[in-house]
Formats: structure tokens, sequence, C-alpha cells
């Protein structure tokens, strides 16, 4: 038997904001079990445990597999990686699909600098691309998004407010969105029931994110048009499933989502979008925010890109 808990920490690109928290590097732990990985990389802002708490639970779990005992972890970044780490992953699977696009920064910054997003697309505009919202001054991020609509005619639109606004002010800014071109807006309030009013009073489509992964209760409504998971912020990969099979059960989409993982654990959220979502591109563009990495290209753990908290090898 084979145990092992390594610890990474990979600068961003520039400083991200995560619900007013300002991170300068994404820090994780990585689970190896009879040489099978899993990440285990809560969010700060998002997740509710620290990184010092999924340590101390990883370790434990640990000792119990050493033990001869289930691990049972109760944290969601741990039982996703352990889940992963000792997941029996099907083979064959079709070849994932590309993730859409993220833009991320002031609006300012990203209209002064569209020529060149654009043209990194070539001929080939994406079908989708997101944009945060509720982060800057609503005359900004409405304007970037009338631009983006008549610059990509053939692109839709997804936005996230991550729950910034009051529902006052969400009516206000939905009201004026290009609503042709808008694919959905997830989370426009911080409290299910004023998503609900917005959608109604505006026809906005709607995907619940923080909804499902602060486990809050929530249902169907004929404006819900998708349903973003992220595994790290859910939980097990058994919850996960549940919600999938909520999702087929209503109808709605299913999209599969980061929690900005490294390069390792958006390998693995890959292969389950590719599983549980097939045609579906998934949330998955947030690698090119971090300047290193933890696996090389045949997909193997440097060693020397992380630190070695604990290590259990029984060889009986
Ligand atoms: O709200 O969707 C979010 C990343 C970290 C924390 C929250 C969110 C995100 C993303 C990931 O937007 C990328 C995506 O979903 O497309
Ligand atoms: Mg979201």
């Amino acid at each position: 038997m084979q145990l092992a808990l390594y610890r990474y920490s990979l600068p961003f690109r520039q400083p991200l904001m995560f619900k007013g928290e300002r991170l300068a590097n994404r820090e994780g732990l990585l689970v190896s079990i009879n040489g099978q990985w899993g990440e285990i990389a809560p969010l700060p802002g998002f997740s509710t445990e620290t990184l010092v708490e999924a340590e101390a639970e990883s370790l434990a779990c640990l000792s119990a597999i050493k033990r001869g005992d289930k691990a049972t972890p109760t944290l969601p970044s741990v039982q996703f990686g352990f889940d992963c780490a000792q997941r029996l992953w099907p083979v064959n699977l079709p070849a994932p699909l590309p993730p859409y696009p993220l833009l991320q920064g002031a609006p300012a910054a990203l209209l002064a600098n569209l020529d060149n997003i654009v043209a990194g697309w070539g001929d080939l505009a994406p079908t989708l691309l997101k944009l945060k919202v509720a982060r800057y001054a609503m005359e900004e991020e409405l304007a970037l998004i009338e631009k983006l609509a008549t610059r990509l005619p053939t692109t839709k639109l997804i936005l996230d407010a991550n729950g910034g606004w009051t529902r006052e002010d969400a009516q206000r800014f939905c009201e004026r969105l290009p609503l042709a071109q808008i694919d959905y807006l997830e989370e426009p309030c911080a409290a299910f029931a004023d998503t609900i009013a917005v959608a109604e009073a505006t026809g906005v489509p709607i995907a619940l994110d923080e909804t499902l992964s602060r486990r809050e209760e929530w249902y169907g409504h004929p404006q819900i048009k998708a349903l973003v998971i992220k595994p790290t912020l859910i939980g097990s990969l058994n919850a996960c499933e549940a919600l999938v099979k909520r999702a087929r059960a209503d109808n709605l989409r299913v999209v599969i989502s980061s929690s900005f993982e490294s390069d390792l654990g958006l390998v693995q959220l890959a292969r389950l979008a590719s599983e549980w979502a097939p045609d579906e591109p998934p949330g998955l563009d947030t690698g090119h925010w971090l300047t290193g990495r933890v696996t090389n290209l045949a997909g193997e753990v440097m060693r020397e890109n992380v630190h070695c908290l604990s290590k259990m090898e029984n060889l009986a």
C-alpha cells in the first residue's frame, strides 16, 4: 500500500479577487493512494473549510486507510480528492469538449483589449463566452456586454453575478441585457427567492451555482436552465452524480465547472465533464491564470514542484 499527501502553491498570473479576498497564489493538496491521485483545494471565499482544516482531515483519512479502515471525509474538498484518488475511472470516454472562454478583468481593460481578444479566436468565434458581472459599475459592465454582443453575433454570453446584486439592482441590470444573446445568468442574488423574482420580472434565463454548493433549498422553475456543478465545492462524486440525475430529470443542462484547481484537478474535472455532460462545454478555462503546473505532459506529478507532507509505504 502506498499513501502520500503533498502541498502545492502556484502563483496566479496576476492576483485574483474571490468574494472580496485577494489571492496571489493558489494553494492546495494532492493525495496519492496506490498511485492514483486526487486534488484537495478549498477555494477561499467559496469553500467553507480552510486549507489547514482540509490538511488535518486528509491526514486523518490516510491514517484510517493505513489501518485498513475506509476513509470517511466530511469536508467537500477532501471528499472530492479522496473520491478521485480511489475512483474506478471509466476508460474509452469521449474526448472532453474544450471549455468555453472565461473573460476576467475590469470592463475598461477588456474593452481596450477587445480587438486582441477577438483576433486570438481567428475565424472561430466561441459559441459560448463567460463574463463576471456585479463587480464594476453597472454602466461599464452593460457597455461591455453590448459591445461583445455586437462584435460576436453568433456567440452566446454566460454571465455570472456570484450573488452580488440586490433584487432591485439585478432587475435594473437584466432589463437592459440583449437577452437574445444571453445564454444564462448565474446567481444574480444571494437568496434563491430573489433570483427567481428577477427571472420572472425580466425573463432572464438562470443557472444555479452557489445555491447548489451551499446546499440551499431550490425548486425547479421554467427559467432555471442549467446547474453549474463544482465538484471541489459540492464534495463527494456521489453527491455530484445525484445533482446530475436531478438535472436530467428536470431537463436542465449540466455544466461542470472548476474552482481554480491545478492542472491535475482540471484534467480530472474534464474527464468527469465528458462522462456526466458530454454535450456541454465545461467551465474549466481557469488553468491559464496559474503560472505553474504540478504534472508534466505525461500527466505524472512532478515531485520537485510539490512539498511532501506525509508518506506512508507498506509493501506487505
Ligand atoms: O462562480 O462560477 C463561479 C471559479 C471559482 C469560483 C467561482 C466561480 C468560478 C468560475 C469557474 O467561474 C469557471 C466557469 O465556471 O466557467
Ligand atoms: Mg458561478
